[in-house]
């Protein structure tokens, strides 16, 4: 691995860490931009009440000087305002409150307790929470700001609430991203997003949760990011990784994935060139994959994220303490997280890509790799 990185932080402690390595030196970094990522993150229909107290801001602590990258580990927090009510709860020097043992069916809480001997599920389910997503997505906000430094560009779209799927092959336009960005269900279809928004509402008025489906993009990729000589180093599998290691995803799709049921002439995108384009094809079946490596055609990479499992009216289950059956307990949560989940999906993206790229390109400061960049378009030419 040529970057790695590591989070900590607890839904309800003093902040989210993060820390990042393996950044080329020399790369400018645009603050603003992180912010901007994770204001998008906190959007969405469907939030409960957090959002209105969070107002999430990346503090960079090491690893830049005057905005600049030097080649040193990147440190980064991300403060939780809403620790100031939860201080005597949740925090390293302080714990409180009643035992959380009614576990949720569909969360961490059960078999983390087990694992961890934890006899309050709180011990789990603070770090299980999704909060720490802040963290991923400053980190993606630098991985895409290294990939656009090189004409990478990585977007998303909402594809389904509920189980009814949009199929949309092509990335966003520069005009359907903008409507992507203005919507609050992270989609270029207002009439989709009022079908979406009807359905959300109807599980908020039954005490429910609703999943759904986002699909990520990537345009401007060389060919030959990955590799096929061993499964892990396959683009294709770090991106299913990274997607599902994302909580409440459950499965990802590269390109047509899940319709390969089908015949290979239908299925697989043929090989044409022009000196303008170099190798292209007329279709992009495959996602941008192909042997687990990148084929030159845009990424489509696709998420599906269950319904949350928080949910006013609770499922049957067994109270850690006792094992007698009860009822889960319901804490303040979400109704729908998809357009965050999309937002955190970019990120893993990225960060993936990120990696691949230096894997492919990589050196110590970012003039070694425009070198690298340059020479090897040169060379497939
Ligand atoms: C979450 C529960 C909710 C969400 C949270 C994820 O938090 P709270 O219990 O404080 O209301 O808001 O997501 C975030 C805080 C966030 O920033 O995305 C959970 O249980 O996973």
């Amino acid at each position: 691995m040529t970057i790695r990185y590591l989070t900590a932080g607890e839904s309800h402690g003093p902040a989210l860490v993060a820390i990042a390595e393996g950044f080329p030196a020399g790369l400018t970094i645009d603050f603003d931009e992180v912010n901007r990522d994770l204001r998008r993150r906190q959007k969405g229909y469907g939030r409960g009440g957090r959002q209105k107290i969070e107002k999430d801001e990346a503090e960079f602590l090491a690893g830049l000087r005057g905005g600049e990258t030097l080649g040193a580990p990147i440190a980064l927090v991300v403060w939780n305002k809403d620790h100031e009510s939860w201080k005597d709860l949740v925090s390293p020097y302080a714990r409180g409150g009643r035992p959380f043992t009614q576990v949720r069916p569909g969360h961490a809480d059960l078999a983390g307790a087990l694992k961890y001997a934890r006899t309050d599920a709180r011990d789990v389910l603070e770090r299980a929470s999704a909060r720490s997503t802040a963290a991923t997505v400053a980190l993606g906000s630098l991985a895409k700001q290294l990939l656009a430094h090189f004409g990478v560009r990585v977007s998303s779209r909402l594809v389904a609430i509920g189980p009814r799927l949009r199929h949309v092959e092509e990335p966003p336009t520069d005009a359907e991203r903008e409507a992507i960005e203005a919507s609050d269900l992270h989609v270029d279809d207002e009439a989709v997003a009022a079908e979406w928004r009807a359905l959300i509402d109807a599980e908020k008025a039954r005490g429910g949760s609703i999943g759904g489906a986002f699909d990520v993009h990537a345009t401007g990729l060389p060919i030959g990011l990955g590799s096929h000589v061993h499964p892990d180093r396959r683009l294709s599998a770090r991106l299913a990784g990274a997607l599902c290691g994302v909580q409440a995803i459950r499965a990802a799709e590269i390109g047509d994935g899940t319709q390969v049921a089908r015949s290979g002439p239908e299925f697989h995108d043929p090989i044409e060139y022009d000196a303008a384009r170099g190798f292209h094809r007329p279709s992009n079946r495959a996602g941008g994959l192909e042997g687990g490596m990148t084929d030159g055609m845009p990424l489509r990479v696709r998420a599906y994220m269950k319904p949350i499992p928080t949910m006013l009216t609770p499922l049957p289950t067994v109270d850690l303490a006792t094992r007698e059956a009860t009822q889960a307990r319901y804490e303040r949560s979400d109704v729908c997280a998809v357009p965050a989940a999309a937002i955190v999906g970019e990120a893993v993206v990225a960060w993936e890509l990120a990696n691949a790229f230096l894997e492919k390109f990589g050196g110590d400061a970012i003039v070694d790799v425009e070198k690298a960049v340059l020479a090897y378009a040169a060379r497939i030419r």
